[in-house]
C-alpha cells in the first residue's frame, strides 16, 4: 500500500483497502511536499488490537499527527483519537447507500472532550487531510512552509490564468 518510512511523520490509517482509492489522496498530498508518512489499512471493529500496536509503533518512532479514514459507522478516528493526545485528521468514505453522510455524521459529531477533525468526504477530504497535516508541519519547519506558500501560488496563478471558452 505504500513503502514504510522509517521515521514516518504522519500515521494514515483507512478501515478496508477499498478505502485506499479515496485515502492515496493524502498520501500523494504528503509525497508530494516530501513528508514521510506510513499508511495501513486497520480496522477499529475488526482489527482492534493490532490497530492500537500499529499506532503506538508509530508515536515510538515520533509521528506527529493521523489521519484516518473509514466509512459507515465510521469509529476509526474516534478509537484512534481515544488513544493519542496526537492530532487525529478524520477523512469520511463515500458510502454505497449513504453517499458518505453516515461516515461524515459518525466523524464529525464526537462527543466532548476527544477531538478528532473532520474532512470533506472522499478526495477532496483527503486531499486535504494531507495538505493540513503540511500546514501543522510546517509551523516547525520553515523549508515545508515555503513549499506551502508556493503551492498556494501556483494555485492562485492557475486560476488567474484560466479563461472560459467561447459561447457555443
Ligand atoms: C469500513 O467499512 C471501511 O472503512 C470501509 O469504508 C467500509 C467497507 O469496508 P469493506 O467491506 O470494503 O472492507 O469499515
Amino acid at each position: 500500500m505504500s513503502t514504510p518510512a522509517t521515521h514516518p511523520l504522519v500515521g494514515i490509517v483507512m478501515g478496508s483497502t477499498s478505502d485506499w482509492e479515496v485515502m492515496q489522496h493524502a498520501a500523494r498530498s504528503l509525497a508530494d511536499f516530501g513528508v514521510s508518512y506510513e499508511a495501513r489499512a486497520l480496522s477499529a471493529h475488526r482489527t482492534p488490537d493490532l490497530l492500537i500496536e500499529w499506532m503506538e509503533g508509530l508515536i515510538k518512532q515520533g509521528v506527529k499527527c493521523f489521519i484516518a479514514g473509514a466509512g459507515g459507522a465510521a469509529h476509526l478516528a474516534g478509537v484512534v483519537a481515544a488513544k493519542t493526545t496526537l492530532p487525529v485528521l478524520a477523512v469520511p468514505m463515500p458510502s454505497k447507500h449513504l453517499g458518505g453522510l453516515d461516515s461524515l455524521l459518525s466523524m464529525v459529531q464526537m462527543p466532548r472532550g476527544i477531538p478528532v477533525a473532520t474532512f470533506a468526504i472522499g478526495d477532496a477530504g483527503s486531499a486535504n487531510a494531507g495538505l493540513f497535516a503540511v500546514a501543522m508541519l510546517a509551523l516547525e519547519d520553515e523549508s515545508l512552509a515555503k513549499k506551502l506558500t508556493a503551492f498556494r501560488q501556483k494555485q492562485a496563478d492557475a486560476v488567474r490564468a484560466a479563461r472560459l471558452p467561447e459561447l457555443k
